[in-house]
């Protein structure tokens, strides 16, 4: 066996969705924030993004988090969010998924019933609070970052569907927020292909038209993710198919997107603090979600989402790149 490098991982899943957690072999990435490391990374390291994420060692729905020392003073660990699409500011399965690997692999101090653990994310502090009996992680719920509303009620061209009208929020990443139905597609996994054609279409003119910005973080911006509401969604009860760039679907219920809603939620008077939100994936998965606290982003009026979900383990492993592999950054199909 001859190798270029070695890549140590634990596997998981957060409800349905994979998080591959690289615990070595990348050793600590340059930056004085997590948000300088991310930029660092996709400057100079992305090729181990690729290698980890693309065929043949992932696929086209691939995400993980690679494991680095925090690079703030209150938190325990810091973590970069690797997946087929790029590095995301902040992404809440894969968080929960590296919660429950630093629990269960004694990775952080575990106390029971209840462990909390501190994430210097690139989009900020994210506190962990896992739920842990006999050693097992139970459930993790987070505290993320401030979420807003971008705009409500946008007017969008978008190209073979006409003028649509969705909200931009933001919970961790941009989403555009709209009705499944607004593209006269059913909420069913057979009209998948259809959904993400849709869901790409919509991303392009948004990004086109009405492109979001972070205003306190301008590296931050863009809508990559699209969150198709399904008929019969309430402020209470949501279902929704997540559509991501380039051609994806979330198989969680998604916690940047889930942290997006009940942003969009409070801004149209539909929650409140304390008021709590099931939100179903295209899986039929869950997470829940509530409005911690009130407070504001630039000016702007924000909530402090909470997101409860769950995350298992599902293996180990050692990742390989022998000198002669003809596809050292891999690749999609
Ligand atoms: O859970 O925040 C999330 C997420 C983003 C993309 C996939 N999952």
């Amino acid at each position: 066996m001859r190798s270029r490098l070695v890549l140590h991982t634990v596997e998981s899943h957060t409800e349905g969705m994979p998080t591959r957690v690289v615990t070595g072999g990348v050793g600590t990435i340059p930056g004085a924030t997590m948000a300088e490391r991310r930029r660092y990374f996709l400057d100079h390291l992305d090729h181990l993004r690729t290698l980890l994420m693309y065929e043949p060692r992932g696929h086209s729905a691939m995400s993980g988090a690679i494991l680095q020392p925090p690079t703030r003073p209150d938190a325990d660990w810091g973590v970069l969010f690797i997946e087929v699409s790029g590095c995301l500011p902040m992404c809440g399965h894969g968080t929960m998924g590296v919660a429950t690997v630093l629990v269960e692999t004694g990775m952080v101090p575990v106390t029971e019933p209840r462990t909390v653990i501190r994430l210097d994310t690139p989009a900020g502090l994210v506190v962990a609070e896992v739920e842990v009996e006999d050693g097992s992680a139970r459930s993790v719920t987070l505290r993320n970052v401030p979420s807003f509303v971008d705009r409500l009620d946008a007017l969008v061209e978008v190209p073979g569907y006409g003028p649509l009208r969705m909200d931009l929020a933001y919970g961790g990443n941009f989403y555009a927020v709209l009705p499944l139905d607004q593209v006269g597609l059913p909420f069913d996994r057979r009209a998948g292909a259809d959904i993400l054609t849709a869901g790409l279409a919509i991303m392009e003119a948004v990004n086109e038209q009405v492109r979001p910005v972070h205003p306190e973080a301008p590296e931050i911006a863009g809508c990559h993710h699209v969150q198709f509401l399904a008929p019969g969604s309430t402020a209470r009860h949501s279902r929704h198919a997540m559509a991501i760039h380039p051609g994806w679907f979330d198989r969680s219920p998604c916690g940047t997107g889930t942290s997006a809603r009940i942003a969009q939620l409070h801004a149209r008077g539909e929650a409140g603090v304390g008021d709590v939100l099931v939100n179903e994936s295209f899986i039929g998965s869950r997470f829940t979600a509530a409005v911690l606290e009130e407070t504001a982003v630039a000016g702007r009026p924000a909530v402090i989402p909470s997101i409860t979900g769950r995350a298992w383990l599902t293996g180990t492993a050692q990742f390989f790149l022998d000198p002669d592999d003809p596809f050292p950054a891999g690749f999609l199909l």
